[in-house]
This record gives structure tokens, sequence and C-alpha cells, in this order.
């Protein structure tokens, strides 16, 4: 039987055979390998965007068009400390560095492939001529293990988009393969952003103790993160009190994921599809960001504090352990008939699972983080997963993590004495 692997890898032994350099008349061209650019030009007309735990590409401008480099290849990604997970990405990353451009710029991106089986890439609701979309078998032949593929064209729209493989998708993009693809606008913003964070929202399943991703789960997930990284290892989002800040939310896994914040409220001014006239913004607290979309909101950091910033689906706040536990709520633990009821249980909250996160539960398997973790200044956080903090300081006077806010007196809950 010939799998699919098989397949790919029958199709890189006569591609690569046959010609590592073979250019097609038109559309995506597989040329030999180049060497990466290092030049990034500064003083560009827009406010670059932040990726947290994560960068920017850099490019050079080759005779006026901007030359990006992509390095599809396995990575080790550490999602948080005491925990290193084997993915694929690009250069060296999941997600793959963020590329920026703008509205009219020419783009040339060539796509080596380090992988052990064939690849491609599709520019995600990038408009383009049909022989650059990258899907494999339909637009291009796939891109054989150790060959380039050169795609260009010109950006014809602004907005937030992405870029993932478009060949053996389902075990490529659960390895980590996909990042963001920002298109800045000719004519500037409606409202012109501060500070402006893309997150990529991912799922994975990774049995606890082992070190690689199960591509085949297509719903049991057991980890979720922001651009590759579980609480408490996601960088916080600082800004300055007063900022308009501007986030872009983006989903290639197999669920959507709600993603809320506190203390203030956003406006929704940006699809996959493009902006939304400002006419037509609307105002959330929650914004859901279905898969094969992206999602953008703009807030006024008028609020100062650390405010959560997660996804609002319970446990995709939760790291790995949690979901084939015994519901023990209310049960008497001490009552030893309960392991012979639930043989080999692992304990849990008699109470909830908070307490757990104090806990530790004792030692865990080997290449795993605590459930829920995060020590805070009133005691542990108790979350995991897809979450964050955004931190809002007056006076700061650069982005790195300012510590903890420092509440002024008398504006928190009161205890009543028992
Ligand atoms: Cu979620």
């Amino acid at each position: 039987m010939i799998t699919r692997r098989k397949f790919f890898s029958g199709v890189a032994a006569i591609a690569g055979g046959s010609a590592a350099i073979s250019r097609l008349a038109r559309g995506a061209e597989v040329v030999a390998n180049q060497s990466p650019p290092a030049v990034q030009p500064g003083n560009q007309p827009y406010t670059p965007v932040v990726t947290p735990n994560g960068t920017t590409l850099p490019w050079k401008l080759v005779d006026g068009v901007k030359e990006f480099h992509l390095v599809a290849e396995p990575v080790k990604r550490v999602f948080a400390e005491g925990m290193m997970v084997n993915c694929w990405g690009y250069n060296g990353q999941t997600p793959g560095p963020t590329i920026e451009a703008m509205e009219g710029d020419r783009v040339r991106i060539f796509v080596t492939n380090h992988l052990p089986e064939a690849t491609s890439i599709h520019w995600h609701g990038v408009i383009l001529p049909n022989g650059m979309d990258g899907v494999g078998g339909l637009t291009q032949k796939h891109i054989p293990p150790g060959e380039t593929c050169a795609y260009e064209f010109t950006l014809k729209q602004s907005g937030v988009q992405m870029y993932h493989p478009h060949s053996d998708e389902t075990v490529q993009m659960a390895m980590g393969m996909q990042g963001f693809f920002v298109i800045h606008p000719k004519g500037g913003y409606a409202a012109p952003v501060d500070r402006h964070f893309c997150i990529f929202l991912q799922e994975w399943f990774v049995e606890p103790g082992t070190f690689t991703p199960n591509p085949n789960v297509m719903t049991d997930f057991n980890l979720f993160t922001f651009n590759s990284r579980i609480f408490p290892g996601t960088d916080p989002l600082v800004a300055k009190l007063g900022q308009r800040v501007r986030v872009s939310l983006a989903n290639l896994s197999m669920d959507s994921h709600p993603i809320h914040f506190h203390g203030h409220r956003w406006w929704v001014v940006e699809t996959d599809g493009g902006p939304i006239p400002k006419s037509a913004w609307w105002p959330e607290t929650t914004v859901n960001v279905p898969p094969g979309s992206t999602r953008t909101v703009e807030f006024v950091a008028d609020n100062p504090g650390d405010w959560a910033f997660h996804c609002h689906k319970n446990h995709h706040t939760m790291n790995a352990m949690n979901h084939n536990i015994p519901n023990m709520i209310g049960v008497n633990q001490k009552e030893t008939r309960i392991n012979k009821l639930v043989p080999g249980y692992m304990a849990m909250g008699t109470s909830g699972m908070g307490e757990m996160s104090e806990m530790k539960m004792g030692p865990p398997p080997k290449n795993t983080v605590a459930m829920m973790t995060g020590d805070g200044p009133f005691g542990p956080i108790a979350m995991g997963g897809m979450f964050t903090i955004l931190k809002i300081r007056e006076g700061i006077t650069s982005y790195d993590d300012p510590g903890w806010f420092r509440q002024p007196e008398g504006t928190g809950p009161g205890f009543l004495k028992s």
C-alpha cells in the first residue's frame, strides 16, 4: 500500500534526482539554494509588529523587490521552562518569523525545504496569481527536501494574513508550521497605533513524558499555546498608559479560540478579509477566532494594571495531564475504597482543582510542566496554556517586563475577619 508519506518521499526522490534547478515557465519556481538575507533596513513608515516569544523576518531590497528567505525545518521549541517539544517550523522557530511588508510592495520569498518530506507554502488570504498560491499538486509541484522554491508577487491589499504549508498539511501544521504575513496599508491606518502584537493560537497533543506532537490526534488536544508557548512561558504584553494597542490573532488549529482580556474593551477592526470600515467596528471583550482566520482588535490602554489575557475555553488555559483524571469533586479521597473503584487514580482536589497548582502533585512525568501554574504577587495564578498578562504602566521607558503591578492603596478587595 502506498501511504501518504511514501508518496511524498517518492515525489522527493524523483524530483531531487532529475533537477536541482527546475524553472517553471510561470508561477513558483524551484531554484538552487539561496543564502538568507541578513539586512533589515530601519525606519519603516509603520509601527513594526511585535511577535511575543518570536521574531520578524529580515529582508533586503534587491532591484526594488523585498527579498525574504524562509527555511522549513525541524525545530526544538521550549514551550515553558521544563518542557521542550520536537516541532517543525521555519528558521529555527515556531511559529515562523513574521513577514512584514507594505501594500504595493513587490516581494520575493525563497522557501528552502530542510524537512524530511516535501512541503510548499500557501500565502493564506493574500490575493495573488494562481501560480503563486502554493498548493502542492494543484498550483505547483511540491518542494522536495533540499530544494528551494522562489515565490514572487505584488501585495495588492493590506491586512494581517498567514503562511502555512499546503503539502501534507495535517502533519506539518500540527507540528507547528505557520506564521504571520502582515501587510501594512499604503495610506496608513484609520487610527495609528503605538503597539501591535501578533499572536498565533495553536493546539497540540504531546503525550506526557514524551517530546513529539502526535499529528493524528483530531480533537483531544492537551497543550494550547500562544506563539508555541504555554503560560508561564508566554511573554507579557507591555504597553504604556494611554497608548493605542493593536492585537492580531491567527488560528490554524482544529478549534475556535475565544480570546478575552480584562479591564478594557476593544474594537474588532479587521478580519482575514481585510480592514473593517471604522463605522462598522464593534466593541467586545472577547473575540472568537475561528479556524483558518485572523482577527485584529484595537484598544486604548487607559487602565493601568496587570490584566489577564487568555482563551476563554477553560481547558485551553490548562497544561497537559488534566484530561483523563477522574472527577473527585465532593468525594472523600481518604476513603480507601476509591482505589478499588478507580484503580491507579491520580488525586484531584476534593473541592476543585485549584489546590493542585499549590501541591504541584508530586513528581510529574519527565518533560511536562504543571497543569496550572505561575506564581503571582498574591499567590498561585493557577493557569497554563493560552494565557498571558497585559501589563499597562505609567511612565515606563522600556517594554521589558516591568514586574508586578503595585495597586494603589485601598483599590483592592477587602477581606472580612471570620
Ligand atoms: Cu482556546
